[in-house]
């Protein structure tokens, strides 16, 4: 087998890299471990930033998106009895929107399926320093071999693109949280706005997918069980966590979905070695508190697709060289501002009273000043991407 392209992973960066070259003309194979199933019924990430909805419109996804999803001019932070709305559309003219990426790894689904090859199981980039790198996998018991001109890593932080890349090319920065994030899908009308709370208990957030789906986070220890969380427990504890105005407006039900997700901080400089390209969760992770993940996997997709096409089209290798300066110029601004989130809305273990009170001053401050509210809203609205 032979391709231009040889992508690995078909998560939203894998697939939406696929289906922008394939709208230039140049080819490409992904290969995903995973059954098709399985890969469309994971629930993560619901926030677009403009930049990210825009793209996905240019490249003829917005059809259901922008039906569907619902546009918000910005979001909420709660603490003690307070509650502040940074106004995303007021400082930066660019509101965002909550469409769930179950929908988007549907809708790139429907205009790539035929180019995904799905359970391929031990790939295995080669040669990537080389001119001619390929990638081995098997499907089915049997070896098979794609050759390529370039190998894509968009197989997440688990994946195995990043580890063929040897020790010393590679930099690894990490923070990993001491709690993780226990959320629940309901089919209850969600809160009229996202709202993120910091409570003495721990974080919360209140969150939407559609005007009858609700998406509700709540901060645990990290070493939690499932098992030990009913729906009651989680109501309890959702509630307890926001201000009374706030919980009084919260629609219970029986939960539909309910999963754990650790938080980390993670980024691997170069993203590139050689023919070898990492894109996505591959080359980084942000907690979510930022809702930049996502975001991110669709920002790299951008320089990436842009820098392979005008390689294609003009012979031009420019772009490909400056892709990792300039994907990680982006990445690091999202990292810092999902652990900057993250500090502010948390509580730590053996924090102790004072960090709770150093939270809500800082807190204070970002409602009484403007300027601090619009340095925020420009960075959770997220910046051009050019
Ligand atoms: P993905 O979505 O992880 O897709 C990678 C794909 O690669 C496949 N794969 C392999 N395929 C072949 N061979 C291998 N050796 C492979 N190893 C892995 C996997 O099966 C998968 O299909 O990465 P991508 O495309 O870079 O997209 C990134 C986003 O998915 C991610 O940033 C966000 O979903 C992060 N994230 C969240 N972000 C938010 O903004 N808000 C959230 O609420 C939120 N929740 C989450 C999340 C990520 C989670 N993960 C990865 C554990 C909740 C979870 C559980
Ligand atoms: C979500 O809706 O899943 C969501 C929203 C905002 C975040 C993280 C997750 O910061």
């Amino acid at each position: 087998m032979r391709t231009q392209v040889a992508i690995i992973g078909g998560g939203p960066a894998g697939l939406l890299l696929s289906h922008v070259l394939d709208l230039a003309g140049v080819e490409s194979v992904v290969l995903e471990m995973q059954t098709r199933q399985y890969v469309l019924g994971r629930v993560r990430a619901g926030v677009l930033e403009k930049s990210s909805v825009d793209f996905l419109t240019e490249k003829g996804l917005g059809e259901r998106m922008n039906r569907e999803g619902l546009t918000h001019e910005g979001s909420a932070i709660a603490w003690r009895d307070k509650r502040l709305f940074i106004d995303c559309q007021k400082y930066t003219g660019r509101p965002f929107m909550a469409y769930g990426q179950t929908k988007i790894q549907e809708d790139l689904d429907a205009v790539c399926g035929d180019r995904v090859i799905e359970e391929a199981l031990d790939v295995t980039p080669h040669d990537v320093t080389s001119d001619v790198p390929y990638v081995t996998f098997t499907k089915n018991g049997e070896e098979s071999r794609l050759d390529c001109d370039f190998v894509a890593g968009c197989d997440g932080f688990h994946g195995v693109s990043r580890t063929v890349i040897p020790q010393g090319f590679l930099k690894e920065y990490e923070r990993i949280y001491p709690f993780g994030w226990l959320g629940i899908l309901s089919e209850t009308p969600p809160v009229p706005q996202l709202t993120y709370a910091n409570h003495p208990r721990g974080f919360a957030l209140a969150s939407q997918r559609t005007p009858m789906l609700s998406r509700y986070y709540i901060q645990v220890a990290e070493d939690t069980k499932i098992d030990e969380w009913s729906d009651d427990r989680f109501w309890t504890e959702l509630l307890a966590r926001f201000p009374a105005t706030i919980a009084d407006g919260i629609v219970t039900g029986p939960s539909v979905e309910k999963s754990i997700a650790p938080l980390r901080s993670f980024v691997a400089e170069p993203m590139r070695h050689g023919r070898l390209f990492l894109a996505g969760d591959a080359a980084h992770i942000v907690p979510p508190t930022g809702a930049k993940g996502l975001n991110l996997a669709i920002s790299d997709v951008y320089y990436l697709s842009k820098a392979l096409i005008e390689y294609y089209d003009e012979g031009k290798t420019a772009q490909l060289d400056a892709y990792s300066g300039v994907a990680l110029n982006r990445v690091w601004g999202a990292v810092r501002f999902s652990w900057w989130l993250t500090e502010l809305l948390h509580l730590f273990p053996n924090q102790g009273e004072f960090k709770q009170r150093i939270q809500e001053s800082e807190l204070d401050h970002l409602a009484s000043s403007e300027r601090f509210q619009a340095a925020v809203a420009e960075q959770y609205a997220g910046l051009p991407f050019d």
